[in-house]
Order: C-alpha cells, then sequence, then structure tokens
C-alpha cells in the first residue's frame, strides 16, 4: 500500500527512498488537498475492479509499459533521467502498478504562496520558491494513483529497477510533459490547478 512523506531533499540517487530520519509522514488530508487519490487494489484478479473504476471515471484508453532495463533496452537511462525532470501534464496521470513498483514525487506548495498566486497571479515571479516541498509516494504492486493535471511532479524506479505499470488515459493518450519554466506556469491547466486547491477561491 502507497506510503507518502516528505522528500529529505538530500542530494544522492533518485532510487533511495529520500525519507527524513525519523520520517515525515504525509496525512491522507494534505494529499487531498493537493487533489491525489490513490486506491489499492491486489493485483490478483484486479481486472474487474480496475475496469470499474476506469469507467467509473471515464478512462477509455490504457497500455501497459514496463520500466526496466529489460523494457526499455538502450533508452532506459534515456527515459529514467525524463521522468524525473519537474513537469506537468494537460491531463491526469494515472497508474496501477502490476510489478514492482517507485516514487512519485508530487509538489506541495505552502499556503502563503499558493495565497500570493491566487491574488496577483504573478506566476513566473515564484516558479522556483524554494518554499515548494516535495511529496515522496512510494508506490507498489497494487497500487492506483491519480495525479491531477497541473501539478508539478516526477518518477523514478526504485532499488528493484522495475515498474510495470498500467497507464489509463479519458481520451487520445497525450503522454506529452511540460517541464517547469516561464511556459508550464502560465498554462491554462496549471492555472486551473492552482485555482481547484485554494481555499481562498
Ligand atoms: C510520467 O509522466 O511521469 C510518467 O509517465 C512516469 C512513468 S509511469 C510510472
Ligand atoms: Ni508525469
Amino acid at each position: 500500500q502507497m506510503r507518502a512523506y516528505y522528500f529529505d531533499n538530500l542530494p544522492g540517487d533518485q532510487r533511495l527512498p529520500h525519507d527524513f530520519n525519523p520520517s515525515r509522514p504525509v496525512d491522507p488530508d494534505t494529499l487531498q488537498s493537493i487533489k491525489v487519490e490513490s486506491w489499492y487494489i491486489p493485483v490478483e484478479g484486479h481486472e474487474d475492479k480496475l475496469d470499474g473504476v476506469a469507467k467509473e471515471r471515464d478512462y477509455r484508453n490504457r497500455d501497459v509499459i514496463e520500466i526496466s532495463k529489460k523494457g526499455l533496452g538502450d533508452i532506459y537511462d534515456e527515459k529514467l533521467k525524463g521522468f524525473y525532470k519537474e513537469h506537468i501534464h494537460e491531463d491526469e496521470e494515472i497508474r496501477y502498478i502490476l510489478q514492482g513498483g517507485g516514487f512519485f514525487d508530487v509538489r506541495r506548495m505552502s499556503l502563503p504562496l499558493l495565497f500570493f498566486r491566487i491574488t496577483h497571479n504573478a506566476y513566473t515571479l515564484f516558479a522556483e520558491a524554494p518554499s515548494d516541498q516535495w511529496i515522496r509516494l512510494a508506490v507498489s504492486a497494487g497500487d492506483l494513483l491519480v495525479i491531477p493535471a497541473g501539478i508539478y511532479h516526477r518518477f523514478t524506479v526504485d532499488e528493484r529497477n522495475l515498474t510495470r505499470t498500467v497507464r489509463l488515459f479519458k481520451d487520445e493518450p497525450k503522454w506529452s510533459a511540460i517541464y517547469r519554466g516561464t511556459e508550464s506556469e502560465s498554462n491554462p491547466h496549471r492555472i486551473e490547478y492552482i485555482k481547484s486547491i485554494s481555499v481562498a477561491a
């Protein structure tokens, strides 16, 4: 089952846990406040339940990807680097882990920063604000995770070096990532996301 905790921000191999000592767990309310959702569906016999969630939420497309040296071959290292670059998507990122696992890091903006953005619309000014915190979501087989459109995130395999996952999608798959920068900050999906998590709205 998925574990959520604050990333320790220490340099080193991205595939290590990067858990504070002692750990700083993130509670379900906090995940809810940033619109991250997760379920646990045992892999054994998961098909019907996964179909149920897909139907209920209108996820009409899916594929299976194996992120491993064997699955991706020559492009493994390059892909790993790309996934770990902070980015957003214009659609939800929905993943059901079949085998292995990994870490999804999602950004949580501090409240003052969030409030400033809403009231002043000064998106680019604070683009690199150090007050953004990474929350690390440690996923393994059976975890179903929904990362909302417009949230900054990144992904890495863990020390198992294997993530076999179903990627679900609403319509035509758009896997493209918009890396963090001026353009991502003014992206309508980014602005919509910030509005959706705002308490002052
Ligand atoms: C993404 O966009 O971050 C990914 O698709 C990560 C790979 S799926 C575990
Ligand atoms: Ni992504």
